[in-house]
């Protein structure tokens, strides 16, 4: 097996569980936040940078990195891990996501996805059979289904459809993988915001035994209490003895939401993405460094936080910063804003393991959103 996981603590109070994920490329406990390095990098930090803030798995994009520049280049460079020098645990997503997000003028058929490239507009086609082949040329230690995330406004018939789709092309992706002692591939719960449709997915994929299991398909734009709602339908359904993923979630209430219902596993492109606009998520919720308030301040971005970018620069000068276009802006809050989001994920695993985490959800919820709507 590829990796070993083991709840290591369970909440009394909720779902909220530590685990210990042991994989190829390193041992961490959860819940644990993935930061997102789409294109073989975490945009702005170097690889002894993202050790530095905590960070021991990220994820990266098949569907970007078989567009450019190719699995067969990565794989020529020694696999995803050498070619770009992070010695910690990878996560590959599938290109499911992608195809449907970025793609042009795509065409789904129970083959595969045929779609135009967003780099240049050439014809392509993305199956569970290549998307695995791409996963395994790249070597993460832990790989995707190819599935498919519906839209927010598809109807039931189409979204059962799809589901079942995603369903055979789950088994096609178990049948396509080459390297199960060295790559963990992982199921995605489809089905929309239909929870009876949740529950026949979940309970076929968990038949089909993978080492860990994934729920896709929400935080597309829905309400936040949709998606609590169908986590709490489908979470009971997934193995307690396997790690649960909520793809594509990183904002504080949301991952406390999801932690208390038993996923272990984040990722987003929220933190480093507002980083990059000049947004800051501190302990008292999000500040807008470029604001003319800062102009003057010359204190830390957060004064509870104990990252190198707060115990040595004030928010005065990254104001300056974005307003100058400097890149080291974008740089300083990325790395700032990881630091505080793997430090959140730590209080959370401490406050589960001490019997507190109720408390520490509230405290934190409350000040993180106490300015805020
Ligand atoms: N499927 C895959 N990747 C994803 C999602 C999904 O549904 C989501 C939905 N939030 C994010 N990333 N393969
Ligand atoms: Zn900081």
């Amino acid at each position: 097996m590829a990796i070993r996981f083991e709840v290591l603590v369970r909440d009394r109070r909720s779902g909220a569980r530590v685990g210990r994920l042991v994989t190829p490329h390193g041992t961490f406990e959860t819940p644990m936040f993935m930061p997102v390095g789409t294109q073989a990098t975490v945009k702005t930090l170097t690889p002894e940078e993202l050790r530095e803030i905590g960070a021991k798995i990220v994820l990266a994009n098949t569907y970007h990195l078989w567009l450019r520049p190719g699995e067969d280049v990565v794989a020529e460079a020694g696999g995803l891990h050498r070619f770009m020098a992070w010695d910690g645990a990878i996560l590959t997503d599938s290109g499911g996501f992608q195809v449907f997000s970025l793609a042009e003028r795509r065409r789904v058929e129970e083959e595969g996805v045929y779609f135009r490239s967003h780099l240049d507009g050439s014809v392509k086609f993305m199956s569970p059979e290549v998307s695995i082949a791409v996963q395994n040329a790249l070597g993460a230690d832990i790989i995707m289904a190819f599935d498919e995330c519906p839209p927010l406004e598809a109807d039931r018939a189409y979204v059962e459809a799809s589901a079942a789709r995603t369903l055979r092309w789950a088994e096609r992706s178990l049948r396509a993988h080459r390297y199960p002692e060295r790559q963990a591939l992982f199921g995605i719960v489809q089905g929309g915001f239909y929870p009876d449709l949740r529950v026949a997915h979940a309970r076929a994929l968990v038949a089909l035994d993978f080492p860990g299991y994934a729920v896709g398909g929400l935080s597309i734009g829905e309400p936040k209490e949709v998606m609590y709602r169908i986590l709490e339908e489908t979470v009971p359904h997934l193995p307690e003895g396997k790690p649960r993923y909520l793809m594509g979630v990183g904002s504080p209430d949301a991952i406390f939401a999801a932690v208390e219902r038993g996923i272990d596993l984040f990722d987003s492109v929220l933190p480093t993405r507002i980083a990059r606009n000049g947004t800051a998520m501190t302990s008292r919720g999000r500040l807008v460094v470029r604001n003319a308030e800062y102009r003057r301040s010359w204190e830390p971005l957060d004064a509870n936080c104990d990252c190198k970018v707060c115990r040595t620069f004030t928010r005065g000068y990254l104001r300056h910063l974005f307003h100058a276009e400097e890149m080291l802006g974008p740089r300083l809050l990325t790395y700032h804003n990881l630091y505080f989001l793997l430090s959140l994920m730590e209080g959370i695993r401490a406050s589960i393991r001490e019997g507190r985490f109720q408390e520490f959800k509230e405290a934190f919820l409350s000040a993180y959103y106490a300015d805020q709507p």
